[in-house]
């Protein structure tokens, strides 16, 4: 693989609901572009995204993967995302590293929970977007019938580019609004070969329709195309494609394509509008980075002469390999072998073998130029949503928003011993994937695993397995119960020590009571007079502390009810107090 400049780079996450077709679509336009040598499919385990040990037996993506299509002399880095939402994680970091989006839908499930979640964060980041409604070839696959969902559910801006030929098992060709040409694929097509002829008669008023829509779409974003077309001039195919260029950037279009990507119909003309209509790195609005330790703001753009800033968007730990980081650069550019700087870890990295992913293969390159993303293996110390930059220009991106975990279970090793080795793996496990968090309770006595689902957490106790040779269990977390109390009582306590001499003796009594809901705990003294020493006061309130520790029912730390509990809350006063000295004071309660 060569290298690339910056304006022939674009960086495209494929995003969407589960089971849409994104793996399947990754590796037919890795493939059709000639950059990857066979066609994989996510069926026999073969994806080239989708190489896991864990995603090739569960015939689904759980990690954002690489791959490279170089199509028209550009490379187009796609980052293939899991659409189950317990991995939202991994789409979230795709999106971050990417300048524009390809949401793919099914033609039989068209807008589901997932696109309407990616669709969102497209939206929050201004993220162009084009539209490929993928495997039209299955049975009850309806083109109109996606397109009038994504205008209902997504927007109303989405406009088709292409039309099939066929729907289902009829599905054989498209039509190209732009070419004004239909393609037909032969049964058994390898590559996305097709035949061009022209729209077929019965395809005439379909054509003419939705061709007429593009262009007065396209023509609305701009006054001096509108007024043209309004005027009858025709509107040439470059130009039409710049001003939709254009409008996508301004997230005033969204092109609709279709295809089959597993048949790899449909995959030749959307790396070609991929090339055409995504914005290149140097393209895209500029990033806010922090000069560290400073407050000051630097606005980056894609430029080989920029001080360096390089975000790691993903961090995989890999057998016999170790960590490997994925990075994007934002600004500047590497060189293989070249020193940099973390600069809040104060650390220096050295990009050893820098490399190209392409799916699980890495293909060692030369340089990286601004906006492309490579990876790196072995660095000492840096992490997912870490910057490199150059010690001179110490640089932090902002980071990528992580969603918090949404549920909890605990963990335990089925055989005794193994407990560091569980500990080393859930941390490194961490490391690999900032959504999934433990902690170990010392009050239920359980290690507690976080994360985004139950598959989620599954996968985990797999890798957990599979990576580092712990074999673990779930269960359910213990109940951390409270205890409180919802009446008044009194209670005394005695201390009598006899050491030789004068011996200790004390007397203690405390009332105790409910405060009104929320009001916390409260320790008043109400000793009067100074029947006794003030300094023998704050002993019985850590005494009193120290024995809610563990409640008179079950052992279970007394609390004052807050939320859940009836009325609680706590008053204590000492009564009467015999010192340990031995002297006797008597206190008056009120
Ligand atoms: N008939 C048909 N099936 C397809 C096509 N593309 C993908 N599939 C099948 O649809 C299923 C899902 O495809 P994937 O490519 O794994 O979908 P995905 O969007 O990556 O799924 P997640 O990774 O789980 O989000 C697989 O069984 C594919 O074999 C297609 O064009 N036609
Ligand atoms: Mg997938």
């Amino acid at each position: 693989m060569r290298v690339y400049k910056t304006p022939e780079i674009r960086n495209v996450a494929v995003l969407g609901h589960g089971a849409s077709g994104k793996t399947s679509l990754v590796d037919a336009l890795a493939f059709v572009a000639g950059t990857s040598k066979r066609h994989g499919s996510v069926k026999d385990g073969t994806a080239l995204t989708d190489y896991t040990a864990d995603e090739i037996e569960r015939k689904y993506s759980i990690n954002l993967a690489l791959a490279v299509a170089e199509w028209m002399e550009t490379k187009v880095n796609l980052i293939d995302t899991p659409g189950y939402l317990d991995f939202t994680g991994d789409a979230l970091a795709g999106l971050h590293a990417a300048d524009a989006a390809v949401v793919v839908l099914s033609g039989t499930g068209g807008v589901e929970v997932g696109t309407e979640k990616v669709w969102e964060v497209c939206d929050q980041l201004h993220l162009p977007r084009l539209l490929f409604v993928s495997l039209m070839d299955k049975e009850h696959a309806d083109f109109e019938r996606v397109f009038n969902q994504i205008k209902e559910r997504l927007t109303p801006k989405v406009i088709p580019v292409e039309i099939p030929v066929g729907e289902g098992p009829e599905f054989h060709g498209i039509i190209n609004l732009f070419s004004k040409k239909c393609h037909l694929y032969k049964k058994g097509t390898k590559a996305g070969e097709y035949d061009e002829v022209d729209v077929p008669a019965e395809y005439q008023a379909r054509f003419e329709k939705y061709s007429q829509e593009l262009i007065e779409s396209i023509a609305a974003t701009d006054d001096t195309l509108l007024e043209r077309y309004l005027g009858g001039e025709e509107i040439g195919r470059d130009e039409a494609i710049r001003a939709l260029k254009v409008g996508m950037q301004k997230g005033e279009l969204f092109p609709l394509f279709c295809g089959a990507a597993e048949l790899t119909y449909g995959t030749r003309a959307l790396l070609t509008k991929i090339v055409e209509l995504c914005p290149a790195p140097h393209e895209r609005t500029p990033i806010q980075a922090q000069k560290w330790g400073t407050a000051e703001k630097v606005s980056l753009t894609a430029d080989d002469g920029g001080p360096l800033a390089a975000q790691v968007f993903k961090t995989v730990s890999e057998p016999h390999v170790g960590d490997v980081t994925l990075f994007r650069i934002f600004s500047g550019k590497v060189k293989n072998g070249q020193d940099v700087w973390n600069a809040p870890r104060e650390l220096s990295e050295k990009l050893n073998h820098l490399c190209v992913p392409m799916g699980k293969e890495r293909v060692e390159i030369a340089e990286l130029h601004a906006g492309d993303i490579g990876a790196v293996a072995k660095l000492r110390d840096t992490h997912t949503n870490d910057t490199l930059s150059s010690k001179d220009v110490g640089l932090v991106l902002p980071k990528i928003p992580f969603p918090e975990p949404v549920i909890t279970l605990a963990v335990e090793v089925k055989q005794r011993g193994e407990e560091d080795k569980l500990s080393t793996g859930l941390h490194k496990l961490h490391e690999e994937d900032p959504t999934f968090h433990h902690e170990f309770n010392a009050e239920l006595g359980q290690t507690l695993i976080r994360g985004l689902g139950e598959r989620h957490l599954e996968i985990v106790v797999g890798r957990l397995a599979r990576k580092f040779g712990v074999h673990a269990q779930t269960a359910k977390p213990r109940i951390a119960y409270r205890e409180t109390f919802r009446g008044k009582a009194e209670g005394q306590g005695k201390h009598k020590k006899q050491t030789g001499g004068r011996g200790q003796y004390g007397d203690c009594w405390i009332r105790i009571a409910p405060l009104p809901r929320g009001s916390g705990f409260q320790f008043l003294d109400e000793i009067v007079g100074g029947v006794i020493p003030r300094q023998y006061v704050p002993a019985v309130e850590r005494g009193v502390v120290e024995a809610a520790q563990r409640g008179p029912i079950a052992g279970f730390p007394v609390r004052p009810a807050e939320t859940s509990a009836p009325t609680a809350g706590r008053s204590c006063s000492s009564r009467s107090w015999r010192s340990r000295c031995g002297r006797r004071t008597t206190i008056r309660a009120p």
